[in-house]
């Protein structure tokens, strides 16, 4: 029987520096989500959203972690939300918001499934530190705090540290990397399709390899979605937009392989920013990419 579907909305932009991405959420609810997967015959949950302070309200304390004591206590709130439908069964969908918030996501999956996997498609890394960070914000640093490596309070949410092994993480669609971030990824021995070997070995190769190391010792494997890992042609509505990505067929295909495998039990979709979107066309990409993740196109 397929499991009960659940939404969970974040609207988190305190992660970055640009407004609109806290209305992410909105606009893929708006674009249909609930109705587009209850068609594929699943029951599907909104559970509302987590409650995220205006940043018009708080003061950045520390230019190296921007929001840091809202984003963690964002977190912990999420980490508690995720962790309570993944125990009542369900499959959890979380809408960003930025991508700060796959720091609470992961810490809740992982409260029930201690050996995660976790295939993260993003032009980024997300693998900074405060001792790395260019920006200061948050949403360059949630994978590196995962593996548990960065700020001591992020990597502690859920109380438990680290929520991943770094041999079962997969980097896939990357295309623009801080040189530390780099350093980072090759000391702990993350796997990291970036677009070069997209290009060469082709999609379904790359897919291939990564749901096999990430499902290699673990018991499911978590998709965190950056939209801007898609081509900005279908996904112009991202905060950080970098030419050059997975096209909208090598986008479906991935997820339709990950459907195929079976071994998926969560997902976010992040960084969906309706201000800087033409018509909510990265919300109904977003939407079409998690449909195929659940099987619309595969017979
Ligand atoms: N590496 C840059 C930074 O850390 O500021 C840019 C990060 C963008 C992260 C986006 C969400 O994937
Ligand atoms: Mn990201
Ligand atoms: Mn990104
Ligand atoms: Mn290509």
């Amino acid at each position: 029987m397929d499991k009960t579907v659940s939404i969970i909305g974040v609207p988190m932009d305190l992660g970055q520096g640009r407004r609109g991405v806290d209305m992410g959420p909105y606009a893929i609810r708006y674009a249909n989500i609930k109705e587009r997967i209850e068609r594929l015959g699943r029951t599907v949950k909104d559970q509302g959203n987590i409650n995220v302070p205006t940043a018009e309200t708080e003061t950045i304390e520390n230019q190296k972690l921007k929001y840091l004591p809202e984003v963690a206590r964002v977190s912990e709130d999420l980490a508690a939300k995720v962790g309570d439908v993944v125990r009542q069964g369900h499959f959890p969908i979380i809408l960003g918001g930025d991508h700060s918030i796959s720091i609470g996501s992961i810490a809740g999956v992982t409260q029930h499934i201690k050996k995660l996997g976790v295939i993260w498609f993003d032009a980024h890394g997300d693998m900074n530190t405060e001792e790395t960070t260019p920006s200061g914000n948050i949403h360059g640093m949630p994978l590196a705090t995962c593996i548990g490596v960065g700020n001591e309070q992020l990597v502690n949410i859920g109380g438990f540290a680290p929520k991943l092994r770094p041999q079962n993480v997969v980097i896939v669609g990357a295309r623009s990397i801080d040189p530390e971030e780099r350093e980072l990824i090759k000391q702990h021995g993350i796997t990291c399709y970036t677009m070069h070997e997209i290009d060469k070995l082709g999609i379904a190769k790359v897919m291939e390899e990564a749901i096999r190391i990430a499902s290699d010792g673990t018991d499911g494997i978590h998709l965190s979605l950056d939209l801007d890992s898609i081509d900005p042609d279908m996904c112009p509505g991202v905060g950080t937009p970098v030419l050059g990505g997975v096209t909208y067929r090598e986008g479906h295909l991935a997820m339709e392989m990950l459907f195929q495998s079976d071994k998926v039990v969560s997902c976010d979709l992040v960084e969906v920013n309706p201000i800087l979107d033409e018509h909510n066309k990265t919300a109904r990409t977003a939407v079409d990419l998690v449909c195929s993740l659940l099987g619309e196109s595969v017979m």
